[in-house]
């Protein structure tokens, strides 16, 4: 039996997409090429080799996906613009036809009492951008303020929130250090420079916006994770810091703190020297923010390396930890998600107090919380019971966290629907509304319904 949990009165309930991961249309509407272009259609890259191409279509069935998101009521909606969409080739002026997609998707959710969320940036660089160098370049950061200023130019007139980049740890570690993810690159180094200039990209961005409406809130979505050592012994409790160094503190401290974490650099000193870090750029990177966004997942359980131990492969690559390759990520046999990520509620409530108590306080949001689980139709119906119970388990770990005093303000499961899930294709899902990649056909799961009712009570009902 557990009691009913209200959450406060202007708690943002939403769920969330990203443009590559839903759109599709491609090649339409003036829209060029992204290295997730390139990627996926590279052999041997994704799985099945699946593609973004067509996606779930979202590019042409938009209405009816805003329909479903005011049937359960979602008050937000978290999206991303698709950055060859709005300036082709990375470069130049708006593409209209791009612009004119986002402003009528942008007007349809406010008809509906919706409020939009616009990500920048969810990991579709221009092609050209990377031919260029891509985020290892510094150029990338310049580039990328000038798109965000120029999105914001057309758009800022009905967004209020923005975020400028997802998750830069993916965009450096999977992107250039393990190469999972696109650009599919593996170069330790490229890694980390890409990682400076991402978080310098997001400074440049912030300026730019914040001169032109002080009144928007701004922020950036970092994917968090608690991180805790196999066994409590000295090695171990090492594995667990460096991790921890590179997967929450390498973004958290320039970001809210305006420095690198020295014990990371130290980590790092065999992979660079950090002369890429100019005078100045850590006042940028810090520059004020409204918001934190915050995704989160999963625990990493690491332990220390055990010589002739290869630690296993993430996908197909090598290792997304540059300089501390050598640890060990182990499982405890607690149940997983169908990503074979740990389910650990806990957790949450050990970032979320984290965040608080170690850094500057900022409102934070959730701006991804969710599971991939095999979803099985039957008569035209998903009852997706562990799919509700993680999303129930991860909200009271949210309510817990407020009790505590924690400053956060919105919620947005991920995902709204199924979709492309990166290296994984169309393999795994996440949605609360199932889709049937052959006929585009949508069927919202119980989750959807249960998350629904959340909403309309504002909370969690007594079980
Ligand atoms: C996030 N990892 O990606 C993204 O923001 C979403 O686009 C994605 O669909 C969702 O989480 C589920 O994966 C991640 O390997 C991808 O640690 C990979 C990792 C973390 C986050």
């Amino acid at each position: 039996m557990t009691n009913e949990l209200i959450f406060p009165s202007t708690f943002l309930w939403g769920a969330a997409t990203a443009a590559y991961q839903i759109e599709g249309g491609a090649t339409e509407g003036g829209r060029t090429p992204s290295i997730w272009d390139t990627f996926s259609h590279t052999p041997g890259l994704t799985k099945l080799g699946h593609t973004g191409d067509v996606a779930c279509d979202h590019y042409h069935r938009f209405r009816e996906d805003i329909k479903l998101m005011a049937e359960m009521g979602l008050k937000s909606y978290r999206f991303s613009l698709s950055w060859p969409r709005i300036q082709p080739n990375g470069s130049g002026r708006a593409n209209p036809e791009g612009v004119d997609f986002y402003q009528r998707l942008i007007d349809d959710l406010l008809e509906h009492d919706i409020e939009p969320w616009v990500t920048l940036y969810h990991w579709d660089l221009p092609q050209p951008l990377q031919d260029a160098g891509g985020w290892p370049a510094r150029d990338t950061a310049e580039r990328f303020a000038e798109y965000a200023a120029l999105s914001h130019h057309v758009l800022g007139d009905r967004v209020r929130y923005w975020t400028t980049l997802n998750e830069p740890w993916c965009s450096a570690f999977l992107g250039y250090g393990s190469g999972a993810h696109a650009p599919g690159l593996s170069d330790a180094e490229a890694a980390v420079k890409a990682g400076h200039h991402l978080m310098l990209g997001h400074g440049l961005a912030v300026q730019a916006i914040r001169d032109v409406r002080p009144e928007h809130e701004l922020g950036i979505t970092l994917n968090l994770y608690a991180v805790s050592p196999q066994q409590d012994t000295p090695v171990d409790v090492d594995a667990a810091r460096r991790i921890d160094g590179l997967a929450n503190r390498f973004f958290l401290d320039p970001i809210l703190r305006g420095e690198y974490p020295a014990d990371v650099v130290e980590d790092l000193a065999k992979v660079t020297d950090f002369g890429h870090v100019r005078d100045g750029d850590m006042e940028i990177i810090s520059s004020p923010l409204s918001v934190l966004g915050i995704n989160y997942y999963s625990r990493h359980v690491v332990a220390a390396p055990v010589e002739g131990v290869e630690p296993e492969p993430y996908w197909r690559a090598p290792s997304n930890w540059p300089g501390s390759e050598q640890v060990r990520f182990v499982t405890r046999g607690v149940p997983v998600t169908d990503m074979n990520w740990e389910i650990d509620a806990p957790g949450l409530v050990e970032v979320l107090e984290r965040v608080h108590r170690e850094y500057p306080e900022v409102p934070l949001y959730i701006t991804e919380n969710g599971a991939a689980f095999v979803d099985e139709v039957v008569d035209g119906e998903v009852d997706d019971v562990d799919r509700v119970a993680y999303f129930d388990a991860h909200l009271r770990a949210c309510h817990t966290a407020i009790e505590a005093g924690v400053p956060l303000r919105g919620y947005f499961a991920w995902s709204l629907m199924d979709n492309f899930e990166w290296a994984w294709g169309y393999t795994k899902r996440f949605g609360m509304i199932h889709v049937d990649y052959d006929t585009q056909l949508r069927t919202p799961k119980s989750s959807a319904r249960w998350y629904a009712d959340v909403i309309r009570r504002n909370g969690l009902a007594a079980q």
